[in-house]
């Protein structure tokens, strides 16, 4: 069956001839430069330059039909967006991209090499950011009044370098050479109050107010940066503040002496937005951190109330209906603070009022359960920055504190246990408490993820407010996961079933009635070749090693945590080498593991495992025994540009953490998408894939969220493993010889001790033998060529439920309860 007409693909909305001559033109007048002189780069920026006509233009018609309609909007709130290149997604949403690649042809450049001109928008670390941009795509592309608000960091995540085997980091300078999708507003400049201290007043009828005198004020300059929804009708913003100094004198930090402070604070005041911090799931408790957190926030929310205040004045009872405001974790969770700040301290709203107004505006989506990234603050250190937000804050507590009395009348314990603020040798606020008693609706990240928020982290609010605990499963963009980096695949797709499914990925189950169709099969597995050949070369170019392309490339691509468990994956390709030592015969179908990771410069043991999967691939890929069975292809600097040339290239998706860990995941769901099949546990959003895929297209093994925790009741130890596996111990004590690391022995015993004397804390060996059996499970089903491609093409076709679209449709109607503006022309 050939699909019919093209009817949703997005209609260009200039021609070739036209475009080529806008590129002409900005290469002649924005960038002083003529067709025989221009580089990549320049080809790059006038092309940028020729389509950001049209963003802009679809930019201020969106902005004004907002306005006019006075729309509901909701505003995401987020410390991280990982937005990647948009010059090729900008293109592909507005139906240009054939226009612009043929136009550009004409002009004698390729479109491909220009694409790699653009520097990675690496303004988060993982997950956590690069779901904002999904989800701020999914808006635009869905009409829905949107705005992400977020930092505008200098430098965002580092550049990953790899020298002999370690990870080295290099700052990431995304702008150094200028960013030609953002726009400066100077004209919605606000400014930020930090440090100094309360004053108490009191005014009529013995009202108490409270004025804080801020000992430094640093202003917030906002840079816009498009976001194009699919063909291209509504262009969103994502707005993100820059920090600058704001030439406030202190003249109560100067008349108490302190002139050479009050310089030195307004020299601070651009290390605000400097650089991101490249913690994943780590909470470091660095007083600039918070800083960073309540810059944005305080910038973002007086931008909205502006925005309010232009249509409906000083009337705050219709706030609530204008405005939702989605927390993106607890980094932004000082808005709660701040926004009760502002209501009653500014605007002169009684508590109760402003509360009201308060839990009406905040929602906030969990990411996590790990310890180590629930975010608590000194109270101490938010007295010295935000004085009046600790008051706020406790004043909000008191209040709390009471509701649960009224709950469990007299249960010291329980006060305890929920209060904001934990006792102890420090007082400490906990955001997520924080969070979630400021917020109408709180959700996890899939469903999994949710059951244990609420039956483990949060159990008890979610006896105190039924209902108020929720999941949303997250989601991924299909525009820029599968049709603009997987155009073999999404052409092929377009042919079968037509070309709708970018905006309605459930589309996709038409494919499954060709699963075993042979000439289909071969079809979708020629563009699989296809992809693996470029990555192969990409690969050639990055590490200089070759690879077969009819190996399984088995890809694992993450951020390096224990908890993720790539060190579970080295063990296992250091047995399956062992195997191969012992028996040259051992059968097993050729392989490439690919990694990508980056580790948090701080964290020790993960830059180990890094610098363990180089050292062992250095050995293997070069052992002559191993007669190219085995590859390991760790390619640097792991980002959404690499990601976008593995991701279709893969045979098999790595998705092994230890069940209960990871929140969602959704690499899964893109690597699924593009037709590999998961090799995973039981763990976040995989239990979802695995009700969509069915148990014959997944490989799943280990222990479940259950068995861990009984186990860990038990008393897990992990020499029982060590001891009763001869494979898993002759796999760990390599790791203590200089097989590996030649001259230096010991190099990689850390990973064995974190193993063994530091109790495995993610059970990786309990873990390990489930691990190999479905490994050999995997390599069994490869070698059956028409049952593989079967289960490639389920794999993607089962995909419709994890786009990003459906989560944002989920946070409408459960969350948001916004609605769709049409943009028209
Ligand atoms: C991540 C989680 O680790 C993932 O499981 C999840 O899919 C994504 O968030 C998106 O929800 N996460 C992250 O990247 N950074 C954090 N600080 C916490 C969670």
């Amino acid at each position: 069956m050939n699909a019919k007409a093209t009817k949703t693909q997005p209609s260009p909305v200039i021609d070739k001839a036209a475009f080529k001559s806008a590129v002409i033109k900005h290469l002649h007048c924005t960038l002083g430069t003529d067709e025989n002189k221009a580089n990549n780069h320049a080809w790059w920026k006038a092309t940028c330059a020729a389509i950001q006509e049209q963003v802009l233009e679809g930019l201020r018609k969106t902005q004004k039909t907002h306005y006019l309609n006075d729309t509901r909007a909701v505003h995401y709130f987020s410390a991280e967006f990982l937005m990647g290149r948009l010059l090729s997604n900008n293109l592909q949403n507005f139906g240009l991209f054939d226009v612009a690649s043929g136009a550009l042809k004409e002009l004698g450049v390729e479109i491909s090499d220009i694409l790699e001109e653009e520097p990675d928008m690496a303004l988060g670390n993982g997950g956590l950011g690069r779901l904002a941009a999904c989800f701020i795509d999914s808006l635009a592309t869905m009409e829905l009044p949107a705005i992400g608000y977020g930092i505008h960091y200098e430098h965002g995540l580092f550049r990953q370098e790899i020298k002999s085997g370690a990870q080295i980091e290099r700052p990431d300078s995304w702008r150094d050479y200028g960013n030609p999708w953002e726009i400066c507003r100077p004209e919605s400049t606000q400014e930020v109050s930090l440090y100094g201290y309360v004053e108490t007043k009191y005014g009529e009828n013995g009202r108490v107010l409270k004025e804080w005198h801020p000992g430094s004020i640093v202003k917030g300059v906002p840079w816009d940066i498009p976001v194009v929804g699919y063909e291209g009708k509504t262009v969103n913003v994502l707005r993100l503040w820059q920090s600058e100094a704001s030439g406030y004198f202190n003249w109560d930090v100067f008349n108490a002496g302190g002139y050479v402070d009050a310089q030195r604070e307004n020299v601070q005041a651009e290390t605000i937005s400097k650089v991101l911090y490249p913690n994943d799931e780590t909470e470091a408790g660095k007083e600039l951190r918070l800083i960073q957190q309540y810059f944005f926030c305080s910038c973002s929310l007086k931008d909205i109330i502006r925005r309010y205040k232009r249509a409906h004045g000083d009337d705050w009872s219709r706030f609530a209906d204008q405005v939702v405001i989605q927390l993106n974790d607890t980094h932004p969770a000082i808005s709660v603070p701040e926004l009760m700040r502002i209501l009653v301290d500014r605007a002169e709203l009684g508590w109760d009022e402003a509360w009201g107004i308060c839990t009406k505006v905040f929602a906030y989506t969990n990411h996590t359960l790990l310890p180590e990234a629930l975010e608590k603050w000194p109270a101490r250190m938010i007295e010295k920055i935000l004085p009046r937000h600790l008051e706020i804050i406790y004043e909000i507590n008191h209040r709390f504190m009471a509701e649960v009395d009224k709950k469990w009348p007299g249960d010291n314990a329980m006060k305890e246990k929920l209060s904001i603020i934990e006792e102890g040798n420090e007082k400490m606020v906990r955001m997520g408490h924080l969070s979630v008693i400021g917020s109408f609706a709180v959700n996890g990240v899939a469903e999994m993820h949710s059951r244990l928020v609420k039956s483990s982290l949060f159990p008890e609010f979610d006896e105190l407010y039924p209902g108020k605990l929720t999941n949303v499963t997250n989601g991924i963009t299909p525009r820029r996961w599968l049709k603009a980096c997987n155009p073999g695949l999404s052409k092929l797709i377009d042919k079968k079933i037509g070309d709708d499914w970018p905006r309605d990925l459930d589309k996709l189950q038409g494919l499954a009635k060709f699963a075993s169709n042979k000439t289909f099969q071969k079809q979708f597995m020629k563009v699989k070749l296809e992809n693996k050949e470029l990555l192969a070369d990409e690969i050639r170019k990055s590490l200089d090693l070759e690879v077969d392309v009819n190996a399984i490339f088995d890809v694992q691509i993450k951020r390096l945590h224990e908890y993720k468990r790539q060190h579970l994956a080295l063990l296992h390709i250091m047995a399956l080498y062992r195997r191969i030592l012992e028996n040259p015969d051992y059968d097993m179908h050729p392989r490439v593991f690919v990694f990508g990771a980056k580790a948090a410069p701080g964290y020790k043991l993960a830059k180990d495992i890094i610098y363990a999967i180089n050292k062992v691939a250095d050995k293997i890929n070069n052992d002559p025994r191993v007669n190219n069975k085995i590859k390991i292809a760790f390619l640097p600097n792991y980002r959404v540009s690499l990601a976008e040339k593995m991701i279709p290239a893969a045979d098999v998706s790595e998705q092994i953490s230890t069940a209960g860990k990871e929140a969602s995941g959704t690499g899964n769901m893109k690597l699924a998408l593009n037709g590999a099949v998961t090799i995973g546990t039981l763990d976040g959003a995989n239990v979802e894939i695995a009700e969509e895929v069915g148990d014959d297209n997944i490989f799943i093994f280990g222990l479940t969220v259950e068995e861990v925790n009984e186990l860990k009741a038990k008393g897990y130890n992990p020499y029982d493993y060590y001891y009763k596996d001869p494979e898993i111990k002759a796999v760990l004590d390599w790791l203590e010889t200089d097989y590996f690391t030649p001259g230096k022995p010991g190099a990689l015993v850390s990973i064995k001790q974190s193993l063994l004397d530091n109790g495995d804390p993610y059970m990786v060996l309990a873990d390990f033998r489930a691990y190999s059996d479905a490994q050999i499970a995997v390599d069994a089903a490869y070698r059956d060529k028409e049952r593989w491609a079967e289960m490639a093409i389920i794999n993607t076709a089962k995909m419709g439920k994890f786009t990003s679209d459906r989560s944002i449709r989920d946070y409408v109607e459960r969350v948001w309860k916004l609605s769709p503006c049409k943009i028209e022309g």
